[in-house]
């Protein structure tokens, strides 16, 4: 997509601080941290979010979360525990429209989300 800031970085249109990456995804530190470590795991296919999933996309969000441990244990924090969260859409505060997920942890999390 030519205008997803994220198909930028899987293109390395754009540069980003990556953790991970293979033929199916990518997984850099957030621009804008909201926890001690904050990352992010893509998938390469461009998809906008969780609502436009269909069979064939849902296989790699599926791949996505099963390399969720290795990332985090290659950050240091899959024993400490972490916080996975996929933003849907506006009330959620979606600003990228390339489905992603959000790794948080290195250190305790507040326990409420709002
Ligand atoms: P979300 O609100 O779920 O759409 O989160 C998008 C996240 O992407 C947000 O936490 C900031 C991050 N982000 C936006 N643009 C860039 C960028 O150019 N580089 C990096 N590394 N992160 C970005």
């Amino acid at each position: 997509m030519q205008d997803c800031i994220f198909c930028k970085i899987i293109n390395k249109q754009i540069p980003s601080n990556i953790v991970y990456e293979d033929e199916k995804i990518i997984s850099f530190y957030d621009v804008n941290p909201m926890a001690d470590i904050h990352v992010l795991i893509v998938p390469k296919v461009h998809v906008e979010s969780i609502n436009e999933l269909n069979e064939s996309t849902l296989e790699s969000v599926k791949y996505a979360f099963s390399k969720i441990p290795e990332i985090a244990e290659s950050l240091g924090i899959k024993d400490s525990g972490y916080r996975t969260i996929i933003n849907t859409g506006k009330d959620a505060g979606q600003t990228v429209k390339h489905l992603h997920i959000h790794i948080l942890g290195g250190s305790k999390l507040p326990e409420k989300l709002v």
